[in-house]
C-alpha cells in the first residue's frame, strides 16, 4: 500500500493567552481593513510576489488533500484585452436582461455596470480554476469537496493579497467558460473566480458599508 508516513508536527505553537489575544486582535484589525476595489493603478507588481501569493493560497486544506485548483496568472496585455472583451460581452447581456430587477437593485450601491476597464488596467489577473476531477495519464481520478476546497484557497488568496498591501476584486463574469478557451485549460478544469490584483488607483473610492456584528453572524451554544 502506498501510505504516507506520519511525522512530528514541528511547527506547532503554544502561545500564552495574552499572546493569543494580541494576535486575534491584530489579525482582525488587518482583515477588517480589506476592501474590494474596482479602480486599479497600472503600477507593476513583480512575478515573484504573485508566485508567493499563489503559494499561500495553495496552503489551503482540501478534500483528501487533492489540492483541486489551478491559478492562472495573466500579465500579458493582449490576453488581458481578450479577457476584457469577452467578459464585457457577457456582462452587457447580464446588465441588459439576464439579471433580475431585484439583482440590479441590490447592486446599485456598488455602482457596477457592464464595463470592466480594470481587466486591462490591473497588472495581474488571477483566474482560479477548480479541478472537477484529476487526469492521471488520461485516467480520471476523483476529487472531493471541490467547491469548498477552492473557496477556501480563494479566501486565502485574497487574504495573502491584502496582507501584502495590495488590493483585489472578486470578479465573477457570468458565464465564465470563455476563460477555459482563452487560457487553453483542459476539460477537467472549470473557471471559479477572476481576481484582478495590484495597487489601488490614487483616487479610489469604495462604498460606505458596514459589516455585521458578532450577534448578527454568530450563535454560541
Ligand atoms: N458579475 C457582474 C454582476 C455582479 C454581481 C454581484 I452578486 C456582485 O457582487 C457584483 C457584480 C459584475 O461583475 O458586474
Amino acid at each position: 500500500m502506498n501510505s504516507v508516513p506520519f511525522v512530528p508536527h514541528k511547527d506547532v505553537e503554544y502561545p500564552s493567552l495574552e499572546e493569543v489575544r494580541e494576535r486575534v486582535n491584530s489579525f482582525y484589525n488587518l482583515l477588517n481593513k480589506r476592501r474590494t476595489v474596482r479602480a486599479f493603478s497600472n503600477q507593476e507588481v513583480p512575478r515573484d510576489v504573485i508566485e508567493k501569493i499563489i503559494l499561500s493560497a495553495g496552503t489551503a486544506p482540501s478534500g483528501a488533500h487533492k489540492q483541486p485548483w489551478t491559478f492562472c496568472a495573466i500579465q500579458d496585455p493582449e490576453m488581458k484585452t481578450q479577457i476584457r472583451v469577452a467578459a464585457e460581452e457577457e456582462e452587457y447581456e447580464n446588465y441588459h436582461g439576464r439579471m433580475s430587477e431585484e439583482w440590479l437593485k441590490d447592486l446599485e450601491p456598488f455602482g457596477t455596470d457592464w464595463k470592466k476597464p480594470f481587466l486591462e488596467i490591473a497588472p495581474w489577473l488571477i483566474v482560479v480554476f477548480r479541478k472537477t476531477y484529476d487526469l492521471d495519464n488520461g485516467v480520471k481520478r476523483k476529487n472531493y469537496y471541490v467547491q469548498e476546497s477552492v473557496g477556501l484557497a480563494s479566501g486565502m488568496l485574497l487574504t495573502a493579497i491584502h496582507n501584502a498591501g495590495l488590493v483585489s476584486l472578486t470578479h465573477t463574469p457570468s458565464p465564465m467558460n470563455f476563460l477555459t478557451k482563452l487560457l487553453d485549460r483542459p476539460e477537467n478544469e472549470k473557471p471559479f473566480l477572476l481576481i484582478p490584483v495590484g495597487y489601488a488607483a490614487d483616487d479610489v473610492q469604495v462604498p460606505d458599508l458596514s459589516r455585521k456584528t458578532i450577534e448578527e453572524i454568530a450563535q454560541f451554544y
